[in-house]
């Protein structure tokens, strides 16, 4: 009877070793070292989620509704609470869109804290000025790119919409008029950073939460007096400037 017993207890313990086995030779991916991180980012309108159809209170006082908000984020890092990177992403380029859901992939990163990340508003010199027809996605976007001033390279920051000119809470009269803005050049890259505080362990997934206040975006502008600036004129300083401080951890 003991003999018999042990002779189970070995017999399976053979088995154990043998469905072991054949599961580590039928694995074709090594176990994960990496989690993999996500961004998503919330326009907001001031403390209220934002909603292309609001009307958005500029520097003037003046309402304003978008039509198209756009910007590029690149260039990111992960640092923990010693300013270790713990995260490279270095070659990620984001295009962040106001009209619609904004949960990114960032990529996968070894275990850690992640204290905040580093990035970029825009893109670097030679991103910048790269043949738009040669990039991948969101590098080959229609209307992101100065197609009659190649030179000038991407547009960081795409504005565009109106301003209720006349008070009267609509856009449609002859007083509201169109704003364009196009902020570009190389001069016009700003970097910031997120507050994230999340761990990354092995085999999750985490996502970073922030938000993007648009009301911060246009707070030091007057789109009425200056509804159109284009390149790297003192109002899209200003817009750059206010796009840095407006991006902020959840
Ligand atoms: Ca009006």
């Amino acid at each position: 009877m003991k003999y018999s017993k042990w002779a189970i207890m070995a017999a399976l313990s053979l088995t154990f070793v043998a469905c072991k086995k054949d599961d580590e030779e039928d694995t074709t991916t090594p176990n994960p070292t990496t989690g993999t991180i996500k961004a998503n980012f919330t326009f907001m309108n001031g403390s209220a989620a934002f909603n292309m159809n609001d009307a958005v209170m500029d520097g003037a006082g003046h309402s304003v509704q978008f039509s198209l908000l756009k910007f590029y984020m690149s260039d990111l890092h992960l640092v923990d609470d010693a300013d270790n990177t713990v995260g490279e992403f270095h070659e990620t380029v984001l295009l962040l869109d106001a009209s619609t859901s904004n949960e990114l992939t960032l990529g996968s990163m070894s275990p850690g804290h992640v204290h905040e990340a580093h990035v970029v508003l825009g893109l670097d010199s030679a991103t910048n000025h790269a043949d738009p027809l040669m990039a991948d996605y969101p590098l080959n976007i229609p209307g992101m790119h100065w197609s009659w001033n190649p030179a000038a390279g991407y547009k960081f920051l795409a504005m565009e919409g109106h301003v209720d000119g006349n008070g009267d809470g609509d856009f449609i009269d002859a007083e509201d008029v169109a704003f364009t803005y196009h902020c570009a050049t190389d001069a016009l890259l700003r970097e910031t950073h997120i507050h994230v505080h999340q761990d990354v362990t092995v085999g999750s997934t985490v996502t970073m939460q922030a938000t993007v206040d648009v009301a911060k975006i246009i707070s030091g502008l007057d789109l009425l007096t200056v509804p159109d600036a284009m390149g790297a004129t003192p109002a899209n300083v200003t817009a750059m400037d206010s796009l840095a401080v407006s991006i902020d951890g959840m």
